[in-house]
């Protein structure tokens, strides 16, 4: 290994730490509860997929802002996915729901306001039906 290599290997292993030291400090403001506490739910909400439908609970998601919701996913067929999005359609969170799973994700809502959830991986031809406006109400 000459000068320039050695080198040019030094600056790749710098930027591997700055990247990794920055992307895993407390300076991402949601990595903070995210990777280094295990914040225990103060709620955790059912949903199911089977057959290209997505099974909310009764009555709707009802949830308060600032709260840890954890939504515990699970497919009784096929690949789905768990998005949540905002009524501009920009998104907030999503997840994969692979069958034979419990898919968890804990997720803190900062915003109140209403979202929607759809499929985000495409899962056959009834893909585009699998849609719910105004499934979560999130409560200041
Ligand atoms: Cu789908």
């Amino acid at each position: 290994m000459d000068r320039r290599e050695r080198n040019w290997l030094l600056v790749l292993v710098g930027v591997f730490l700055l990247v990794n030291v920055i992307t895993l400090s407390p300076l991402v403001p949601w990595q903070k509860w995210l990777l280094w506490s295990r914040p225990t739910p103060d709620r955790i909400v059912p949903v199911e997929f089977e057959n290209y439908q997505i099974r909310l609970p009764q009555g709707g998601v009802e949830v308060k802002a600032n709260e840890f919701v954890q939504f515990v996913a699970t497919s009784k067929d096929v690949t789905y996915g768990f998005g949540v999005f905002r009524p501009d359609g920009t998104m907030v969170f999503q997840m994969q729901v692979l069958p034979g799973y419990q898919n968890k994700i804990t997720w803190r809502f900062d915003t109140p306001g209403v979202y929607d959830v759809r499929s985000t991986e495409y899962s056959g031809p009834r893909h585009p039906e699998m849609y719910i406006p105004n499934a979560i109400r999130v409560l200041p």
